[in-house]
């Protein structure tokens, strides 16, 4: 069946349930930004130009917020605890419910079970007729009860299910036998997906699907009159729970900026300031997002501690005309040096508070500055006060973006099918015979790196992103293939390492090989200069993006991206 959009979401609303008020939080936000998600639906209806969509059966199992996972974040909802992760999965059951699926929702493990066609009960009962949705959007928690649930079915399953895991999972950890082999296990990976089945909250690893979530978009009018009302001297405070403020560290930069400016807080408490709050500070408690916006309206910057790491408010600040500053991190933090990050599948430096502010935002937006640098951190602050900066969202983050981008997914991803390892054989050169369509040379020489533009005429029929996407580069030693990518104005896109984990590519390349072997390892496709050697990767779950090693070159497949949907290539829509 093909999908229609959908502009009404009062039947979304009815299933999304009550009596939690993590789900009244999710309602309210759905309420809030409905018409914003019904004009972007038109906008990408029309754009779509009546493209066939297939209408698909999907089940959306909130594992986190389950009586059963022990759902420690409803209780918090009014008090400061994170809501990061309601925001993402109010928008992503909006996304799906606009673009027309056939949506079941489930926050408990009964639910699961009715859903599924299990029979009720404890113990791995497995499912065994054929499994009633296309695709299942869960979460790490949602996964442990699956297998419980499920039992061995869940393996011959797995191929429909997408993990929303806010900060990523690289593959080195998602491989059982591998992460345990050379310490990589944790207590969360090791499911043996493809990486692209973990879906994050920022575009972290090209190796997972980047999910998102949505922004409040602003009109020319609206942001006109925010430009014309921004108080100078306003900063707030990013921390809705007293215990961030402990980072502001003592005489230490807040005071500084209380020099400058006025500053609010949105901080929870109970009956009194909490103790962490300086005096000076206009504390409003915390505020329903509607109310948080006005102030943010109002204020000229938005001003960050170092945590909570990557969350959603410095977008929503830099939307409604804020200036972001946060702490640079000299050394990035990490699962091997921060407690946080410590038993997450991930090895991802995280450079700053928000890196994704960072890098894909960046002045005069978002100014990232060492807060020890009491000089750095003043001038930082003179020169908010005199920078004047429009409201700015990146289409990313725009419900269009969302739709658009989860729009492609659905109707392009596929791990079901195999994937065969492509072997380049009707590869020729310009000019050759049987060559005549290709366009240009097949290796264009960039500094420090060799691209290579595969020929028009070779056609892999499933691949999605299309082929017509694919850079080749080489890393340095010791360089990350997202890393090359990035340097070179591409993004990494582990779709592509099939095409060119073969012997044709390093031949191509005119890699000096005395021997090439195939082995496991999460850095191969790679080449040893020194030594001659060359390896290609045996185990397909194993393509990464973000691998390295000191002593080898890797082939980076590299693809281009669209302006503000780095998640799509030129030709992915
Ligand atoms: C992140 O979770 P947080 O909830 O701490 O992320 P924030 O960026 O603080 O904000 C989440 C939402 O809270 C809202 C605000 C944001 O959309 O509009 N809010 C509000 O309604 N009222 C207020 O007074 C202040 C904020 C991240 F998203 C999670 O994935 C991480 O687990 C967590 C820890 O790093 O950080």
């Amino acid at each position: 069946r093909q999908a229609a959009f959908r502009t009404d979401l009062s039947v979304l609303l009815d299933q999304v349930g009550a009596g939690k008020e993590s789900l009244s939080f999710m309602k309210r936000r759905i309420r809030r930004l409905a018409q914003q998600w019904a004009a972007a639906a038109n906008r990408l209806d029309a754009k779509l130009e009546q493209r066939w969509r297939d209408q698909k059966k999907i089940l959306v199992h909130v594992g986190f917020l389950t009586e059963e996972s022990g759902d420690v974040f409803s209780p918090k909802v009014l008090k400061g605890g994170p809501l990061g992760e309601m925001v993402q999965w109010a928008d992503i059951l909006t996304a799906l419910h606009v673009l027309g699926h056939n949506l079941k929702i489930s926050m408990s493990v009964k639910e699961l079970q009715g859903f599924l066609g299990v029979p009720p009960g404890r113990g791995s009962c497995p499912l065994t007729g054929p499994l009633p949705f296309d695709l299942i959007y869960t979460d790490y928690h949602g996964m442990q009860q699956m297998k419980q649930h499920m039992g061995l079915s869940l393996k011959k399953h797995k191929c429909h299910i997408r993990v929303i895991d806010t900060f990523g999972t690289e593959p080195a950890y998602n491989h059982e036998e591998y992460a345990t082999l050379h310490g990589y296990r944790t207590n969360w990976g090791y499911w043996n997906l493809n990486a692209r089945q973990y879906m994050t909250m920022f575009p972290h690893t090209p190796d997972n699907s980047f999910m998102g979530f949505v922004s409040e978009e602003l009109n020319e009018t609206e942001k006109k009159s925010i430009q014309q009302n921004k108080v100078n001297n306003m900063a707030v405070v990013y921390g809705k729970e007293a215990s961030m403020w402990k980072l502001q560290g003592k005489d230490g930069f807040l005071q500084i900026l209380h020099n400058y400016m006025e500053v609010h807080g949105t901080v929870y408490y109970e009956t009194q300031r909490p103790p962490e709050v300086p005096a000076f500070v206009k504390n409003h408690g915390l505020l329903p997002q509607h109310e948080l916006q006005q102030l943010l309206r109002k204020a000229k910057l938005f001003i960050g501690f170092g945590f909570p790491y990557e969350g959603p408010a410095p977008l929503e600040a830099i939307a409604n005309g804020c200036i972001f500053l946060q702490p640079k991190f000299t050394p990035p933090h990490s699962s091997l040096n921060h407690e946080f990050f410590r038993g997450k599948p991930t090895s991802r430096e995280v450079s700053s508070q928000h890196p994704y502010a960072e890098q894909y935002i960046g002045r005069p937006h978002v100014m990232t500055v060492d807060y020890n640098n009491s000089l750095e951190f003043d001038s930082a602050i003179r020169e908010i006060m005199r920078t004047q900066v429009e409201p700015y969202l990146p289409y990313e983050y725009t419900c269009e973006g969302m739709l658009e981008r989860v729009h492609a997914y659905i109707q392009h991803q596929d791990f079901c099918s195999l994937e065969p390892p492509f072997v380049p054989t009707n590869l020729s050169r310009p000019g050759s015979a049987g060559g005549s369509r290709v366009p240009g040379p097949l290796f264009v020489p960039l500094p420090n790196s060799t691209a290579l533009g595969w020929a028009s005429n070779v056609t892999a029929p499933a691949a999605w992103p299309p082929l017509s996407s694919l850079r080749l580069l080489v890393s340095q030693e010791g360089q990350s293939c997202v890393e090359t990518c990035r340097s070179e104005g591409f993004i990494c896109e582990p779709a592509h390492f099939r095409f060119i984990n073969n012997k044709e590519a390093l031949r191509r390349l005119e890699v000096q090989c005395d021997v090439v072997d195939s082995e496991v390892n999460h850095i191969l496709p790679a080449f040893s200069v020194l030594r001659r050697e060359c390896g290609l990767q045996r185990e397909p779950l194993l393509f990464s993006c973000a691998g390295y090693s000191p002593k080898y070159r890797r082939l980076c497949p590299c693809r281009d991206f669209r302006r503000g949907q780095v998640a799509l290539c030129r030709d992915c829509l």
